[in-house]
């Protein structure tokens, strides 16, 4: 089941041998999305929602050069709070294996290791897409290379305008990632339940989402990628687009005028935008956070069921 470097907690083993739902969570939003101890009350809540709706949490990570499925409360506090923890997407994961670091899993690594361990259901906040101004600096987000490529249902509050949001569509539509809006007809962009642009397809329910999935994966399809389900953010924590835009921009403003560029981009937005709206985005933030994790583990519980038959 786990090579020597890529180790499995055995209640997640256990979990995976039995078809018993799993809900994956990357690392990345601990050690490089949120602020301490937030973070880290953050990861511990997350998983236990996870367990409150029937499914086992594996929270993903590398820590000493082992890639993990599965940590311990332990291995969350040294995420949210050890300076050397790199920023991990996939292509980082044999650096860090090879030379023995600690990487914090982006939606793209996190993918990558899910699916290695047999996990096909991923909860986070929000995925990385096609920054404004990519025609010119080309930098999208490896998260859509993932998507594409790697059999795993991610569950995200939908796309930040730090982003371009419609680019992040056309783009996911050329990779072929099937783009899922759960209860809307709106997709959804992170603090706020629209952005302005249609569901590409709306379903309703974990029922109808991991019918989907089983349809993708299944024997008949046999898809290979990754499905992108957006879960808009209850409406009573929502913050509207027109009150969250001016932080956005002026974050933009600063990027550009500090010269931020490469994978420091999207850790020095959202901590800008955390900064500049005092607690009101990290509030919105963990609220669609927990929001995901129940939904994700709805449907792999639901999954579960159809894949066992
Ligand atoms: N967007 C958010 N919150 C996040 C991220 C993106 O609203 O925490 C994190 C995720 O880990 C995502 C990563 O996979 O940033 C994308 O980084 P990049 O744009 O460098 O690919
Ligand atoms: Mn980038």
């Amino acid at each position: 089941m786990s090579g020597s470097l890529l180790h499995l907690l055995p209640e997640v083993a256990d979990a995976v041998a039995a078809g018993d739902p799993v809900v994956a969570l990357e690392s990345t939003i601990i050690s490089h999305g949120m602020p301490y101890p937030t973070n880290v009350a953050m990861a511990r809540e997350v998983e236990q929602i996870v367990r409150d709706r029937g499914a086992v949490p594996a929270t993903i990570a590398v820590l000493d050069g082992v890639a993990k499925v599965g940590l311990t409360s332990d291995d969350l506090e040294l995420l949210a709070t050890h300076p050397d923890v790199h920023k991990a997407t996939t292509r980082d994961l044999p650096w860090l294996l090879a030379t023995g670091r600690h990487g914090a899993t982006t939606v793209a690594a996190t993918m990558r290791l899910a699916a290695r361990a047999g996990v096909r259901v991923f909860a986070t906040g929000g995925i990385g897409g096609v920054h404004r101004g990519a025609g010119l600096s080309f930098d999208i987000s490896a998260d859509l290379t993932e998507m594409a490529t790697v059999p795993v249902a991610v569950v995200s509050a939908g796309v930040k305008s730090i982003l371009d949001i419609g680019l992040t569509l056309e783009r996911m539509e050329t990779l072929g990632i099937p783009v899922i809006v759960n209860g809307s007809d709106d997709f959804p962009s992170f603090y706020s339940r629209t952005s302005g642009f249609p569901a590409p397809r709306r379903l309703d329910g974990a029922e109808e989402i991991a019918a989907f999935l089983h349809a993708a994966w299944g024997p008949d399809l046999g898809l290979s990628c990754g499905v992108s389900i957006a879960n808009p953010i209850p409406a009573a924590d929502e913050i509207p687009a027109a009150e969250i835009h001016e932080a956005i921009e002026a974050a933009l403003a600063e990027l550009d005028d500090r010269g931020v560029v490469g994978q420091d981009v999207t850790p020095f937005l959202l901590a800008n935008v955390v900064e500049r709206t005092g607690g009101r985005s990290l509030d919105a933030n963990l609220a669609l956070v927990r929001n995901n994790a129940a939904t994700a583990a709805d449907i792999a519980v639901s999954h579960a069921r159809l894949a066992r038959r």
